[in-house]
């Protein structure tokens, strides 16, 4: 039979296989494919009992999520799954890869599970603003107990297959086996409960929800609460689970079926799916073929162990990629490679990390004063000071040492790619690797091209950010490249709202109400004050705020003060030297009316409006500007940037789907607007202008990338 799902007869033992590469999603024609199949089945009488598995690297990983936002076509995946259940012969699921979402949804229609051992099962729909929609809620707590299975859908993280196995989901699993072996040792396991007199069905299995205390779901709620940030799927995963508990099974399907379309209904679910796609799309480099191979990086280096560089050390070889790092003295050396003993001992003491793990990464870890060690890297990553002429020197130093094919990078924050790369041989093969700090935690790596970087180098560059569980998007040489030059804005305009009348515990509130994980004052103590302040002072003597308005003289006063944050103890705010809790500080509020007084200001009242339409209309605004230049390879990843890299909430999309979502033409007023009352510190924009006029989106425009500028 053709098409995405096959039969055969193994001996008395039918075997059904999806094959919908990559990841056996459950497009209409798979879901047709599986019922027909199933008849197929249950119509040879030689088959005794069905087996269903996915070919290639994995089960079946859920929904075909390109089909949401469609009409649903038949036939329904409810209605495949209650046909597996109702099956008059055994169905066996074999397990592997990554059974996720709708494809757990299917192995538990199936009376019985197998699986690999190295399987992850999981319900991960929460991630996407939805919840399990077909039986996953009241199939996994009969399976399991509510409590697994609350922590498990609201989460939306998977288990491995030993847990699976120990709380009821599989019966079997079978050490690391290939695909081949794990479906003989199904067949033998058909075999075996063949003999069985009944087959259960997940559905008719009551005894893990019997006598279950309500207090369960109320902790539930308790526990998620503070993670929300205005997001109502969660909630909605608690009460279609607490369904399982409450109603039976018929009512609890349709409870959940109800809570399923508000869910998928929802703007929420929209943006989520919104930021899963655009993390994949980032991977596509324009005038890249895909097949085009990319370069091995077995063996990485690293020249700096401070902050950022053991950052980086430490997610490479998370990932087990070997790391040589080198400092000048043994005494930088012994200092940066304590901090990074320190950081994964406090990950062990959590139970977040084996000791054996531990003990495994360090051994990749190997501190040097030798840089010959970087005749043998296939990537250089500098992370020393941020001073342009410190780099040359060092990047001179690299070429003259780097083999043929190396990838030379910089970790830099903002400083010319190009400059950088002029200091070697190799322009071609110089690049940019922004990591966020603490780099071992943040998601987001900006990959920054130089004029004349090779694609090849950001495709390669792409692939590493995959593997070492970093989320990559493509940024131009500008200033600030993208994620700070945008931010740059929106902080500007939170310093010319505090000193126009706002407070920074209004604009913060503001923010963080709306569903920035931290507001902009908040973050800038997180991040060090000093460190715009280092950036502010540069600016300065390059005459950059010439013609500008400066906006950061309350900021410049604290610094002056020391109050560099909450490595300080204060800031913007004053911090609890226990909890780090931030409070407000009355010393902060008579620096910026001295401001105000110095600068003739009369503070007036500021609306939450105004100080939202500002701050991302900043962010909108600097965002379409780089677009329009053509440093960004499209929208979508300025929205990745912002989502992976500032706490800007992923079920809100990002800036860029937020004008979309407004639309253009609304958000183009308003900007104008603000220029009219501040033209100095509202840049124009022609794609905004443009988009209004003709009423486009943002999501349609494509950058001319075909030759990056050099930096102006
Ligand atoms: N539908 C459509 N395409 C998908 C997909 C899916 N579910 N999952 C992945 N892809 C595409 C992805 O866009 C990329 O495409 C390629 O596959 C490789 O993905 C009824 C309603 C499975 C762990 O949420 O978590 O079931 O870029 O780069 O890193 O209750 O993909 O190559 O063109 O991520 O190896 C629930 C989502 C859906 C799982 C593999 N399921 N996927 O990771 O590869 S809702 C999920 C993942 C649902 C039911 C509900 C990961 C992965 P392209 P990749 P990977």
């Amino acid at each position: 039979m053709s098409g995405p799902v096959t039969y055969e007869l193994r001996e008395n033992i039918g075997i059904i296989t999806v094959n919908n590469p990559p990841v056996n999603a459950l497009s209409q024609a798979v879901r047709a494919g599986l019922s027909e199949c199933l008849k197929e089945a249950l119509n040879d009488s030689s088959a005794e009992a069905v087996i269903v598995t996915g070919g290639g690297r994995t089960f079946m990983a859920g929904a075909d999520i390109s089909e949401f936002g469609k009409p649903t076509m038949d036939p329904d995946l409810n209605s495949v799954i209650f046909e597996y259940e109702d099956s008059n012969k055994p169905t066996i699921a074999a397990l592997h890869g990554t059974p996720l979402g709708g494809g757990l949804e299917v192995s538990m229609g199936c009376q019985y599970r197998v699986a690999n051992s190295k399987t992850l099962l999981g319900l991960p729909e929460v991630k996407l603003g939805l919840l399990p929609g077909a039986g996953g809620t009241q199939r996994l707590p009969r399976l399991v107990g509510p409590e697994l299975a609350l922590e498990m859908i609201t989460s939306g993280n998977p288990i491995p297959a030993e847990k699976a196995m120990e709380e009821g989901l599989v019966s079997e699993i079978y050490n690391n086996v290939s695909h081949e072996e794990l479906i003989d040792n199904a067949i033998i396991f058909a075999k075996k409960i063949l003999t069985n007199n009944t087959h259960p069905k997940s559905r008719e299995r009551t005894e893990k929800i019997s006598n279950i205390s309500p207090d369960i779901f109320d902790n539930a709620i308790k526990k998620i609460t503070p993670r929300l940030r205005g997001r109502k799927g969660p909630l909605r995963c608690i009460e279609a689970v607490r369904g399982a508990v409450d109603l039976n099974f018929e009512e609890g399907i349709k409870n959940e079926r109800d809570l399923f379309k508000l869910c998928h209904d929802s703007d929420e679910s929209e943006a989520l799916i919104h930021s899963f796609f655009s993390e994949r799309m980032a991977n596509k480099i324009p005038g890249m073929d895909k097949d085009t191979p990319l370069r091995p990086i077995n063996k990485a280096v690293v020249i700096g162990c401070g902050t950022m560089g053991g950052g980086i050390a430490m997610s490479f070889v998370n990932s087990g990629i070997p790391v040589s790092i080198i400092e000048t003295t043994s005494e930088f050396l012994d200092k940066g490679m304590n901090i990074i003993k320190n950081n994964y001992a406090a990950t062990v003491s959590k139970g977040r990390l084996s000791q054996k793990n531990m003990d495994k990464r360090m051994s990749l870890l190997t501190p040097t004063l030798d840089w010959d060690v970087i005749k043998e890297a296939d990537i250089v990553i500098e992370a020393v000071f941020e001073e342009m002429e410190i780099k040359k020197e060092i990047f001179t130093k690299i070429d003259n040492l780097a083999k043929e094919g190396a990838i030379l990078a910089s970790n830099t924050s903002t400083l010319d790619i190009d400059e950088i790369a002029d200091a070697t041989n190799r322009p071609e093969e110089v690049v940019g690797t922004h990591f966020f700090s603490p780099a071992n935690v943040m998601k987001l790596l900006e990959i920054v091209r130089g004029s004349r970087t090779k694609l090849d180098i950001l495709a390669t560059l792409m692939s590493l950010a995959k593997k070492i569980k970093k989320v990559g998007i493509i940024a131009g040489n500008c200033d600030g490249f993208v994620g700070n030059r945008m931010f740059h804005q929106y902080v500007m305009q939170a310093h010319l709202l505090v000193e126009e009348g706002a407070t920074p515990e209004q604009v913060d509130s503001v923010a963080e109400n709306w569903g920035w994980a931290m507001g902009p004052f908040a973050v800038n103590d997180l991040a060090g004050n000093d460190v715009g302040w280092l950036i502010r002072k540069r600016h300065k003597a390059e005459n950059y705020y010439e013609g500008k308005k400066y906006a950061s003289d309350v900021a410049d006063r604290l610094c002056e003060l020391g109050r560099f944050g909450q490595k300080a103890g204060k800031g913007f705010y004053k911090y609890d030297p226990k909890t780090r809790k931030r409070e407000s500080d009355p010393e902060v509020h008579k620096i910026i009316e001295d401001v105000r007084r110095e600068k003739g200001v009369n503070p007036r009242e500021i609306s939450d409006d105004e100080i939202l339409s500002r701050l991302h209309g900043a962010l909108i605004n600097e965002g379409t500007r780089i677009l329009e230049e053509g440093h960004a390879f499209r929208a979508s990843d300025i929205d990745v940037c912002y989502v992976n890299g500032y706490g800007f909430a992923a079920h809100r999309g990002g800036p860029m789907w937020q004008a979309d979502k407004i639309g253009v033409n609304k958000v183009a007023k308003e900007i104008n607007n603000h220029r009219n009352a501040d033209n100095l510190s509202w840049p124009e924009s022609k794609l905004i202008n443009q988009l209004e006029e003709s009423n486009g989106k943002l999501s349609e425009f494509i950058p001319d990338t075909s030759n990056p500028s050099k930096r102006s």
